[in-house]
């Protein structure tokens, strides 16, 4: 059998050689700018080399909305080619090493030879995340009316087991944290009781907590509405924040942007987790209405780089600062790696940003009541181009000066739609 197949490095570079003269003079002539300023490009150059985006795995195929699923072709049938996708994203812009499986959508049948598959790829897995908004065929508890929240213990029960089982497949692929994030709310005033529904979910999660590996962390992703209409469970920051401390400090609060309601300033809810040592990580997507999960960067490109401003001042208060970052993404019109790529971009490009702030001179202009001043300074970050370094971090790494454009060339996509005949439709993906 023919393996699948990759673009290779060589091709990579090719297209490189010949776009690499025009990056060279961008980067010196941003290099003089930055130095101006009194910043040196190449710190910033390194920083930008560190940073890891997670792609999550149902983020490889096409998405859809509540009213259709349109799938393109050549998308990846099981977790084995969502992973070779994967692979393609990391080749292509080098700063998406990791994997977050959702369980049982990746359930695999063979996690020796899955951790296998990955590691050839030199690809490893993130947070796996649990999934108890579905009902999963053969089990005995049905889901419609909650689960870690549910009114019956039984199916608290069945949730409980399952988010244990889940931490047992991630264990055997090396991964080290579990997100859990739960559909359970209600679509009527009346319908749910607030309190008793938020102690039953504290409840299972204490059991969760206490299924733990050694050096796992656990993630809880609130989110405002949807699927339930009326109420959810873990509704906000402060309810996330309050159950995380409850259970301890392997538990902090995961911060999916498409979570709150418009006009939210996610910003704010940042610096405020960062100050009370609860911000555990990420999902990044972009919305201009709910939880439209659009590509990162398409719409509130500013709202990312304020987030990534509160990152980037704890970075530099604490060297050992980590958070994890992921893309959640639902992609309905492009071609998903193309999206994937473009979004761990913006992600890069907002953090990259974000370090051009002089917190000197910010601090400065507030202990001055000099708003204007203040304001000027983010703005000044913000409207450098740092396309440059992002460029210069990727190619350092390996990966492609312009990725669009070297994917498109390599024809993977076609190539891919003759080695994968679809046989069913997938329907994951489209929470
Ligand atoms: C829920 O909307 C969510 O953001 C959670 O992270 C789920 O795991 C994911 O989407 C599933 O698509
Ligand atoms: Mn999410």
């Amino acid at each position: 059998m023919t393996p699948p197949f990759r673009i290779p490095d060589e091709f990579i570079d090719r297209r490189n050689q010949r776009l690499k003269p025009a990056l060279d003079e961008d980067y010196s002539y941003l290099a003089r700018q930055l130095e101006r300023r009194g910043i040196d490009i190449e710190a910033v150059t390194r920083e930008v080399m560190e940073l890891e985006i997670a792609v999550p795995s149902w983020g490889v195929g096409t998405g859809g909305t509540r009213f259709a699923r349109f799938p393109g072709p050549g998308e990846p049938r099981n977790v084995f080619e969502k992973l070779d996708d994967a692979a393609t994203v990391q080749s292509l812009v080098r700063c998406a090493p990791a994997v977050s499986l959702h369980i049982p959508w990746d359930e695999p049948e063979d996690a020796a030879a899955l951790r296998e598959h990955a590691a050839a790829l030199g690809l490893r897995f993130d947070a796996v995340n649990s999934n108890t908004f579905q009902d999963q065929e053969g089990q005995a508890h049905s889901y419609k009316f909650g689960s870690l929240t549910h009114v019956d213990r039984a199916v608290r029960e069945q949730a409980i087991e399952h988010n244990l089982h889940t931490i047992e497949v991630g264990r055997a692929l090396g991964s080290t944290s579990i997100t859990v994030w739960v559909g359970d709310g209600g679509n009527f005033p009346g319908q749910v009781s607030f309190r008793d529904a938020l102690a039953r979910y504290l409840e299972s999660l204490q059991a969760i907590y206490g299924g733990l590996p050694e050096g796992w962390k656990m993630y809880l992703e609130h989110k405002l509405y949807e699927p339930a209409f009326y109420s959810t469970v873990n509704n906000d920051w402060g309810t996330s924040y309050w159950c995380a401390s409850q259970l301890g400090p392997k538990c902090s609060c995961l911060v999916d942007l498409g979570h709150h309601a418009p006009n939210t300033n996610i910003e704010m809810i940042v610096s405020r987790l960062l100050q009370f040592g609860k911000l555990g990580g990420f999902h990044f997507n972009d919305s201009k209405y709910g939880d439209d999960d659009l590509d990162a960067g398409a719409i509130q490109p500013f709202r990312l780089f304020l987030i990534f401003h509160e990152l980037v001042s704890e970075a530099r208060r604490n060297p050992m600062f980590e958070a994890a970052y992921m893309l959640d993404q639902s992609h309905n019109v492009t071609d998903p790696i193309e999206s994937l790529m473009t979004s761990a971009i913006e992600v890069q490009r907002a953090f990259a940003q974000a370090w051009l702030v002089s917190s000197r001179k910010l601090e400065e202009y507030q202990s001055k009541n000099d708003a204007l001043m203040a304001h000027a300074e983010l703005k000044r970050a913000y409207q450098t181009d740092v396309t440059p370094i992002l460029t210069m971090a990727r190619m350092r790494r390996g990966g492609a000066i312009d990725p669009v454009a070297t994917y498109r060339a390599s024809k993977y996509r076609i190539l891919k739609s003759t080695e994968r005949p679809q046989t069913r439709s997938e329907s994951a993906g489209i929470v």
